[in-house]
């Protein structure tokens, strides 16, 4: 009964109250009259936390007691979102809590808008890495998820004057409630110094390292629990500090402000997250920062094998570690370093272990995004690491010789040292030369690694090659955004689908039905609702819910092309101001997107994003058939409302340059149709919604490769497209920039001479399809009927699906179930 309900971990609406009030005096100090929304947060984030630790404590002591083995998953970004709404829906109290909140006056809303976002990631790679947690913790698979503190995630985007204005992202400035410190747990990482060779006990000789400096490292747990499951894995991230006695002797001497400044530069290791995505810079903090996040990773996971009393020869046996793309991939020298000098292992077993310990994602196949450091940084920061990778790269180029014969040309395309231009470590030859299993993330991608980037590689090892295509949570980006399809839904084929995203197909049986129909528009039309008066709030512009939702929200990237969208804006524009009467399907543009901060081409198109905006917006002889909104400060948290809302998704990438992309599956998943190119996992998701449910468009990877081939001049169809010469004309003209001239001429100039991401060739192919998509939505019924079926038929974009194969393929792990204490 609701009497014997334990304060901390019931979950009767009774319960729930008094647990909440009990918090608000205890934790925040405070009684109802005084508190603030902000207490009132708290308080239930407490609330909600004490539930979870009951589930956390067991999972540990289930691990620990059957010695499980355990995905280690390294991710230098992990882009969580905010917990407590999550939390709820995992442990499947949403309607209670809401319920109590009501009885108590309040709006769980409200207090669910307070969560100040973990925004420790840049954009796909990090969110990625937090729906796969999601994906492990509900498919009970033991796992622990490492990463960095960063004291300053992803900046804050301002827009000012059209420009993007970066500020600091404070996210601990009011605490934060579902971390737990575990000081106990610190682990010495070692920097720069030298190294040197000495005789062990047995009289054989081993190398030494003497660092320059030695770094704290302090883990924080938070717990990740799983869909309607006791397991509640942990994510750890690691903040620097200085040692307490580092430089005693300089306090010692009376240099109290060297000591001080020891522990500044200490603590400067995890104050930031490097906000450049696709772009490499060889920045020594970076370095360490990578450095730093492995060791204490690899370090941790030894302890927890000592304390479970198993050999490190079983290394391999106990954690299958994964490196989200090269960001950690020093962690293979690392652990060569710790078996050999710190447990002397001898070289082929510590090899040995290692290669079957790792496996690496590879996530780009940019040029400028692959990473390299100069052997003169590497040297200086990590002299023992590069001592380990020259005898790896040794023993490595034998076995290449063995295999192809004297082949200078591949021996210098495999190398571990890249020595073209200057000498430099190649982070991906590190990752694969140390791995069992190489994997893409979408089939386009894997196909064009095993033909391009990494082609000597997969001539070399082709076994280790394999394809994982990339998929997102349905927990967070249908259950949690989309609560009035999710209950559509689940009121016609049940909740299985939750936890089974491939039952979704069931309501295809529907697509045709006129009442699911109404329902499905009716939902899409309050979705869109809400986020027409988010966009009034933080924009100030008004638009017509009635419109089409048009959506392209992501990093501003050229290969992304928002600037292509932008032409086609500029499109419609002219032909609306030519015949002030056309009769063309009203649409609403909507951008949203941070650029690097030092990434200028893409800051300039934020800039002309909003300058064709103000124009556009306010011409009176357009009126609401067509505006377009830029949304400020793209994160987790304002991107959920979006993706329920949107009519078309814009997934317009240059063939061949995205990855996979994953917002293209949240945006399916919620009912939008795409307008896209065969580019990464837009091919999969066309191909699983059915070719006549997509609106494709554009040159193929062939294509682009072909015409690069024979020569690709931009300004000939410039010269020879009316529509696409009078936009580009406008832009330079400075028609949108007050008259000024100079302002866009970068981007034009660009356009013109080079076009790097042929923007110039998939114009009209473009427009056209854009007009398609405007005609199929002036059929309502065929209309919703794409919409349901891209929704019913997107089952196999759920990241349980992409964790099964990772888990089968690469890792070998098992769930090992939770059951809670009686
Ligand atoms: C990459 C780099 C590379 C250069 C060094 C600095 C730096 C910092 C951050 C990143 C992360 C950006 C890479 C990324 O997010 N890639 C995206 O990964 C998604 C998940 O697999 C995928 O869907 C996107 O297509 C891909 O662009």
């Amino acid at each position: 009964g609701m009497q014997c309900e334990d304060d901390r971990t019931g979950i009767g609406v009774e319960t729930l109250k008094r647990a909440f009030l009990d918090n608000l005096f205890y934790v925040q100090g405070k009684f109802p009259a005084l508190a603030t929304k902000h207490d009132y947060y708290m308080a239930l984030a407490y609330t909600v936390r004490d539930r979870l630790l009951q589930r956390w404590v067991n999972t540990a002591a289930i691990y620990t007691q059957e010695g499980s083995r355990t995905v280690a998953y390294l991710s230098a970004e992990f882009l969580m979102g905010p917990h407590l709404g999550n939390n709820l829906i995992n442990l499947g109290i949403y309607n209670q809590v809401q319920q109590a909140m009501t009885e108590l006056k309040l709006d769980l809303k409200e207090l669910l808008a307070k969560e100040e976002e973990p925004g420790l990631g840049n954009g796909g790679l990090g969110r990625l890495a937090a729906c796969y947690l999601d994906s492990l913790a509900s498919l009970e698979i033991p796992t622990l998820g490492y990463g960095i503190r960063y004291e300053f995630g992803i900046f804050d985007q301002l827009i000012r004057n059209g420009w993007q204005v970066e500020k600091t992202d404070k996210w601990l400035r009011y605490g934060n409630p579902w971390e737990i410190a575990r000081p106990e747990w610190a682990v010495s990482v070692k920097f720069g110094g030298r190294t040197e060779a000495h005789k062990n006990a047995q009289g054989r000789y081993r190398v030494r390292w003497i660092p320059h400096k030695v770094v704290l490292g302090i883990p924080y747990d938070t717990p990740i629990l799983g869909y309607k499951v006791n397991t509640a894995n942990t994510l750890r991230l690691w903040k620097a500090e200085a040692p307490e006695s580092f430089d005693f002797e300089a306090f010692n001497r009376g240099n109290y402000y060297g000591a001080v400044d020891q522990k500044v530069t200490s603590e400067n290791l995890t104050k930031v997250l490097y906000p450049n995505d696709e772009t490499y810079e060889g920045k020594q903090l970076r370095l360490e920062q990578q450095y730093f996040f492995v060791s204490c990773a690899l370090q941790d996971m030894l302890r927890i094998m000592l304390r479970q009393k198993l050999p490190l020869e079983q290394f391999h046996e106990k954690f299958a570690v994964q490196l989200n793309d090269t960001h950690p991939a020093i962690a293979v020298a690392e652990l060569m370093r710790l078996l050999l000098d710190e447990h002397e292992m001898d070289w082929e077993p510590a090899w040995e272990i290692t290669q079957k310990t790792f496996g690496y994602t590879n996530h780009t196949l940019l040029p400028e995004a692959l990473e390299k450091w100069s052997l003169k940084l590497f040297s200086s920061l990590l002299p023992r690491h590069l001592e380990i990778i020259y005898e790896i790269n040794w023993r490595f180029l034998e076995q290449v010789r063995h295999k192809f014969g004297t082949d200078e040309g591949r021996i210098g395309r495999l190398s571990l040292i890249d020595e073209n231009d200057g000498k430099f470590v190649r982070m991906a030859h590190l990752a694969c030369v140390g791995s069992h299993k190489i994997n893409g993330v979408a089939a386009l991608h894997s196909e064009l690694l095993q033909k391009t980037t990494l082609l000597d590689f997969y001539e070399f090892f082709p076994e280790k090659f394999t394809n994982i295509t990339n998929g997102v949570t349905p927990r967070r980006w249908i259950v949690l955004s989309n609560p009035k399809l999710t209950n559509l839904i689940t009121s016609c084929i049940g909740d299985n689908w939750i936890k089974h995203l491939e039952d979704v197909q069931r309501i295809e049986t529907y697509a045709e039905d006129p009442g699911f129909q109404q329902e499905w528009q009716q939902i899409k039309r309050e979705n869109k609702v809400n986020v027409a008066e988010i966009l009034l709030d933080r924009t100030g512009v008004k638009v017509d819910p009635d419109s089409l939702f048009d959506i392209q929200v992501k990093r501003i990237h050229q290969y992304k092309r928002q600037h292509l969208n932008i032409l086609h804006a500029i499109t419609l524009y002219n032909q609306i101001k030519q015949n002030p009467n056309l009769d063309i399907t009203p649409r609403t543009l909507i951008f949203a997107g941070k650029a690097a901060p030092g990434y200028y081409i893409a800051k300039l198109i934020i800039k002309l994003i909003n300058s064709v905006a103000e124009v556009v917006n306010k011409d009176r002889d357009i009126g609401d058939r067509l505006k377009v909104v830029f949304l400020p400060d793209y994160n987790v948290k304002n991107s959920q409302p979006i993706y329920p809302a949107a009519d078309l998704s814009e997934q317009i990438s240059t063939a061949g340059k995205e990855a996979s992309g994953t917002g293209n599956m949240k945006f399916a998943m919620n009912g939008a149709l795409t307008i896209g190119t065969l580019d990464g996992a837009n091919i999969e998701i066309r191909n699983a919604v059915g070719a006549e449910n997509f609106f494709l468009f554009g040159l193929t990877t062939e294509d682009v490769g072909a015409l690069r081939l024979t020569g690709y001049r931009p300004r000939e169809y410039y010269e020879q497209n009316p529509q696409l010469k009078q936009a580009i004309d406008q832009i330079a003209s400075g028609y949108f920039s007050h008259g000024d001239r100079s302002l866009f001429k970068p981007l034009v100039d660009l356009l013109l001479d080079k076009d790097p991401f042929m923007l110039m060739a998939d114009y009209q192919p473009y427009i056209d399809c854009q007009q398609q998509v405007s005609q199929t939505y002036r059929d309502r019924d065929r209309w919703l009927q794409m919409s349901i079926l891209n929704t019913a038929r997107m089952g196999k974009f759920s990241s349980d699906r992409a964790i099964r194969e990772y888990c089968q393929q690469i890792w070998k792990v098992q769930p090992v179930p939770v059951q809670l204490a009686a």
